[in-house]
């Protein structure tokens, strides 16, 4: 049993002292490393996991080519039925889930039990896809032609999570790759191995009751051997990768290299604009649940704080005075606001970055330092810095803000585009034409004039370019909210160094399927011929 009574509740999910950390066709074994699981607030050994060898991920392999074969025949309501039962499952679990995400990763319990949620939520969306994953009947240029697009499964998706939304991540890719007809093989972050067995025992109770093959859902825990042979295997059509930017293009490299597909959600590095005729107050919320929130560690966390001069002292002060109020503690405790980091090795960056900032000529106006104690605390840090320092360039996984000066918004989207990565990015304003720049359309306000102009011409019009993108080059181009906090109902993902690829909602289900085009036409006058 437990040495620690506040692990207890863990057996009520399936996770015990000592875990065998693969599923592999349908059973729990591992014959790799045995590792520990470690509370990031005090450092201590919560579990030991044995992880997967390569004879386990090869055994798990071939069980899972099997069960592709049939799950993809199973139509796709069907499936959809499998996965509505997964999201019942998880509800019932919700609670204890939420406590161990944020008992394993270090997150906030509010921001454990809102990632599990965020799962069910996919859940309910891929229920209602798996009869929405439509074709199209195109117009044939030939008489007495038909034109037909169809989706079919790839396969065999492979999802490698990252360990700060070890749950929710999950979900975006195994929700619809599921319902999309496609076996799943997923491994979770060396870090996070007891979420990654509690999740995949939840889903394997669903197959396990439907009689289903549990290959379906093959799951290793494990760290970049079992990584790259996901990248690797031709028996995989997709590998779905959410990491650091440098990681995941070796990853698009060696899939690529075999014809696979890749989907990346790689590095942000997320900037909010206050412009001045901003709501302060709202902006300063905002950023402080944008820069502060699981400590830094969203792909989606603001890094970036873009003022306009005339209110940046303003914006400054408020912001150093919320700073300052922030309960930073145990994260399972009620009324913390800010965890510790995952590691002690991101701690270590965390140090390691403040002496870069400060060669750099960065200003430490709050934080800077870690906090003596048994767990990976730091303080939230906000530092003032030109936007060409080559710190600024990179993504700290950490609590801390650049704050930097603009006068015109011209200069502002220059910044915020000055990046390698174009993951999420956020403005505060009350004009509409300022929104409309922002977004990468001209004023609308400026429509009619701007028709008019095109049509008779006018020297203006010479200005706009309908192609470019003028505003945000960012996937994620928000408006009086936060960078973080993207509901799944919209297309997850970013551009340039963040790797360009689509999850969770919107019209990302179509990269878990492939298409097919027929075109046939009637043999005989009424005869309608398909191409089948
Ligand atoms: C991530 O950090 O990998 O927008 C994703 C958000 C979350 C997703 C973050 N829904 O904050």
């Amino acid at each position: 049993s437990f040495s620690k009574k506040e692990y207890e509740f863990l057996k009520e999910i399936g996770v015990g002292p000592n875990n065998l950390g693969c599923y592999v066709n349908g059973a729990w074994k591992a014959s790799g490393p045995v590792v520990t699981s470690i509370n990031p607030a005090n450092n201590q050994v919560i579990a030991e996991v044995s992880e997967a060898s390569t004879q386990d991920y090869e055994e798990a392999m071939k069980a899972c080519s099997e069960a592709a074969n049939m799950w993809m025949q199973i139509p796709a309501p069907k499936r959809g039925e499998i996965v509505r039962q997964i999201g019942d499952a998880l509800r019932a679990k919700l609670q204890q889930l939420g406590r161990l995400v944020s008992l394993e990763m270090g997150k906030i319990l509010p921001e454990g039990i809102g990632e599990v949620q965020e799962i069910i939520d996919m859940c309910d969306f891929a229920v209602g896809l798996s009869r929405q994953l439509n074709g199209s009947i195109i117009p044939s240029e030939r008489p007495n032609h038909v034109m037909l697009e169809m989706w079919n499964p790839l396969g065999i998706v492979g999802v490698i999570t990252a360990f700060n939304f070890p749950c929710a991540v999950l979900g975006w890719n195994a929700c619809i790759a599921l319902v999309c007809g496609n076996c799943v093989v997923w491994k979770g972050a060396p870090t996070t191995p007891l979420i990654t067995i509690a999740m995949t025992k939840i889903i394997a109770g669903v197959l396990e009751k439907n009689n289903l093959p549990g290959a379906i859902f093959t799951s290793f825990c494990g760290g970049a051997e079992i990584g790259h042979a996901i990248a690797n295997d031709t028996r995989i059509h997709l590998v779905s990768f959410t990491g650091s930017s440098r990681v995941g293009l070796r990853v698009q490299q060696t899939v690529n290299e075999r014809f696979g597909k890749c989907l990346l959600e790689l590095s942000g590095n997320n900037a909010i604009i206050v412009m001045d005729d901003a709501d302060i107050q709202l902006a300063v919320r905002s950023v402080l649940f944008a820069a502060v929130g699981t400590a830094g560690q969203r792909c989606t966390t603001c890094r970036r704080l873009i003022l306009h001069e005339s209110v940046y002292q303003t914006v400054l002060d408020q912001l150093l005075k919320v700073y300052k109020q922030v309960k930073i503690g145990d994260p399972l405790e009620k009324g913390t606001l800010l965890g510790p980091l995952h590691t002690r090795t991101s701690r270590e960056k965390f140090e390691k970055g403040m002496e870069i900032i400060k060669s750099q000529g960065g200003k430490i106006l709050t934080g800077g330092s870690v906090i003596e104690s048994e767990g990976n605390f730091v303080h939230p840090t906000i530092v003032e810095i030109s936007p060409n320092a080559a710190v600024v360039k990179e993504e700290l996984f950490a609590p801390v803000l650049y704050v930097m000066k603009f006068q015109t918004l011209k200069e502002a989207i220059e910044i915020n585009n000055s990046v390698p990565q174009g993951l999420s990015s956020s403005i505060f304003t009350r004009k509409p034409e300022i929104l409309f720049k922002w977004i990468g359309q001209p004023n609308a306000l400026d429509l009619c004039s701007l028709f008019h102009n095109c049509l008779f011409g006018s020297e203006s019009s010479q200005g706009f370019n309908w192609c470019r993108p003028l505003g945000s080059d960012c996937g994620i181009v928000n408006v009086n909210i936060p960078t973080n906090g993207a509901e799944i109902g919209g297309a997850f993902g970013g551009e340039k160094a963040t790797g360009g690829g689509r999850e969770a909602g919107s019209d990302s289900w179509k990269q878990y399927m492939r298409r097919s085009t027929w075109s046939g036409r009637g043999l005989d006058l009424g005869g309608l011929w398909i191409g089948l």
